[in-house]
């Protein structure tokens, strides 16, 4: 059956009350949130809206409206979490390139993708080095590596449509280079010059593209979550309101620690009662900043926590790529079937680097043990393991390979480290559609600073210099 189709059928019941409600008197979808808002309240609060809640007679289970189909029982017991065995790590390959399971291929994609996933992940994990180098050297204000997790970000973004929509934490390179982000228009990001589609306003790593479909990152830790299940219910009450529309998912990327702010409680519980179409990706990399996972959360990591707001979960190994696009192939087409609805994916990794160009952290961890991961496990080499005994890779091509991506870094990075600085004008615009007179007269008053204090003040980097102030 077409998708069309299936689409059509499985959200008939809300889409029809939705189109019969919304269609003919709202054109945008903030009118239409509104009044569906209003007709979910009515709905609740009508005399026909009835749910079911008394105990009947004998029974055997609660059936009380917080719990359904819980046994009653009489026998007191507290149910200790570490009683239950920790949930599995679902992967294919081992830490040697080997296919654990050889009842099945593994290659759910064509050798010419592999080796592009393989090539993006060499281009992150490059870029990294040149340009944490680069922070050293004075060059750039900041940066933060993935070394160690670019399978999870190119493996999940591989499995993504080019039309869903990603929030990102900022570890996360590897969806940018695979969603097609260019290396000009990341290091446009990086030196915060005038080709930056942010027009230089945020932090080195804080992409954005809107060609890419991906939100900027913000650094406030897990703004993004709760933002992520707004987008998904906004992409679902789209649908419902045409079906023509082209199912989409969004993917919302945060590493362990954000999964202690209030903010993705708040997310998953809303996504979850809504049945948003969103993907969640925790990255487990063992740390926040410098606190161990260890000492962060006392239960079965984060996938624990999706099952108790009763999201369908899966905890797989970030090392192993293929793992990570297979669970997240599955986990789009669940979100997407039916009445749709959130997936949890807690992909298990090591953070190989020091948490930013701003940290040590051999201060708080042992460098060998780093050592010994870098050497054991990482997603790179284990890609390229399989690849080697596939006979698609070898030796040559590998340091062919690496070349060719340092010397295209190396030219997009001295050519956009050349480019001017944005307008100072950017400084003041955008927030409003007109300027307001308050930052009209900060405009001028930042002109008058600098041509008191032309010294102090160079501004001839900046495109048009001080003339763009007028
Ligand atoms: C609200 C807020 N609190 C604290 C910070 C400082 N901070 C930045 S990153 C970070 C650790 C985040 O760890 P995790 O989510 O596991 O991501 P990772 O760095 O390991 O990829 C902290 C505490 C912040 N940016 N925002
Ligand atoms: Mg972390």
């Amino acid at each position: 059956m077409a998708m069309k189709q299936v689409a059509q059928r499985s959200l008939r019941p809300e889409a029809a009350l939705l189109r019969k409600r919304l269609v003919p008197q709202h054109n945008t979808l903030a009118q239409a949130t509104v009044q569906a808002r209003r007709w979910q309240s009515n709905r609740a609060e009508s005399s026909s809206y009835q749910p079911s809640v008394s105990q009947r007679a004998g029974a055997d289970s609660v059936n009380f409206p917080g719990a359904v189909n819980s046994k009653f029982t009489s026998t007191m017991r507290f149910q200790n979490p570490a009683e239950n065995t920790a949930m599995s790590t679902y992967r294919i390959l081992d830490a040697d390139g080997n296919v654990v399971d050889n009842t099945r291929d593994p290659q759910n994609a064509p050798d010419k993708e592999i080796l592009q996933w393989y090539r993006n992940m060499l281009t992150v994990s490059i870029m990294d080095i040149i340009m944490f180098d680069a922070q050293r050297q004075g060059r750039t204000s900041f940066y933060m590596v993935s070394a160690g997790e670019e399978g999870i970000a190119v493996g999940t973004a591989s499995a993504m449509d080019p039309d869903d929509v990603c929030f990102l934490q900022y570890r996360e390179q590897g969806v940018c280079i695979q969603r097609g982000m260019t290396l000009k228009e990341l290091m446009s990001q990086l030196f915060a010059n005038k080709d930056d589609v942010g027009r230089g306003r945020n932090m080195p790593v804080h992409y954005g593209s809107g060609k890419h479909k991906i939100f900027t990152v913000s650094s406030p830790l897990a703004t993004q979550i709760p933002q992520a299940s707004g987008a998904a219910y906004a992409l679902k009450l789209q649908r419902m309101m045409d079906p023509n529309v082209k199912p989409r998912i969004v993917t919302c990327y945060f590493g362990e620690g954000a999964a202690s702010e209030g903010d993705f409680h708040a997310a998953l519980n809303i996504a979850a009662t809504k049945s948003c179409p969103v993907v969640f990706v925790c990255r487990n990399n063992g740390f926040a900043i410098s606190t161990a996972s260890i000492e962060q959360y006392k239960g079965d990591g984060i996938a624990s926590r999706g099952l108790g707001y009763g999201i369908d979960t899966i905890r797989v190994d970030g090392n192993d790529i293929f793992a990570v696009r297979e669970a997240m192939i599955e986990a789009r087409k669940m979100a997407l079937e039916g009445n749709c609805k959130p997936i949890l994916i807690e992909a298990m990794s090591y953070r190989v680097s020091h948490h930013s160009t701003s940290d040590d952290s051999f201060a708080y961890r042992a460098k060998r043990e780093v050592e010994e991961w870098k050497r054991r496990d990482n997603p790179i080499t284990r890609l390229r393991k399989w690849m080697e005994k596939k006979g698609i890779w070898n030796e040559d091509m590998e340091k062919e390979a690496r070349a060719s991506i340092r010397k295209q870094i190396l030219q997009e990075f001295s050519a956009a480290e050349k480019v001017k600085k944005p307008a100072l004008r950017y400084m003041f615009e955008d927030v409003f559609e007109e300027m307001t007179p308050d930052l009209k007269a900060q405009m001028k008053e930042l002109k008058r600073l600098i041509e008191t204090y032309p010294k102090e003040y160079d501004v001839s980097q900046h495109e048009q210099g001080i003339k763009s102030l007028d």
